[in-house]
């Protein structure tokens, strides 16, 4: 069977993970959820490459990246710009991949700004709340797609 490549995207300041509120986003490092998220993918047949970015366009152009390299899903924890981006809205609608929404902390639990998801109008499913494990669900749902 071809190989299959799941796009895990991750927006601002979750390179900070790990370092600051860990009571909310827990004491994992984004290099400790990517080598999770690899050894999880070889496990189910996939490979998994994973990216961090703080800035709003490169996330754009990551997705159509996607699109044209056939990729299978992306994950994507756009950060603050879920609440935000009609950008990301709109590349998500443009590329016609299945875009699975992560996030650590559940934003509908938390202020009333972060309630609203541009991504989540777009996105084929939600994985919320789990902590840096919602990274490893979103990439066994990716697997059953
Ligand atoms: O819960 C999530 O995964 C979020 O996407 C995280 C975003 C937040 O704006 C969303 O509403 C929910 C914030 C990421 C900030 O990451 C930090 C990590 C460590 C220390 C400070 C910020």
């Amino acid at each position: 069977m071809a190989e299959r490549t799941v796009l895990v995207l991750n927006g601002p300041n979750l390179n900070l993970l790990g370092t600051r509120e860990p009571e909310i986003y827990g004491h994992d490092t984004l290099d400790d959820i990517n080598a999770r998220l690899i050894a999880r993918g070889a496990e189910l047949g996939l490979v998994v490459e994973c990216r961090q970015t703080n800035h709003e366009g490169v996330l754009v152009d990551w997705l159509h990246e996607a699109r044209a390299r056939g990729v299978h899903t992306v994950l994507l924890n756009a950060g603050a710009y879920t609440h935000t981006s009609i950008a990301l809205l709109d590349a998500i609608r443009a590329i016609e991949l299945p875009v699975i929404e992560v996030h650590l902390s559940d934003p509908e639990t938390r202020e009333l700004f972060r309630h609203l998801s541009y991504v989540g109008m777009a996105a084929v499913a939600c994985v919320k709340g789990l902590g840096a494990q919602s990274y490893i669900v979103a990439l066994e749902q990716a697997a059953a797609l």
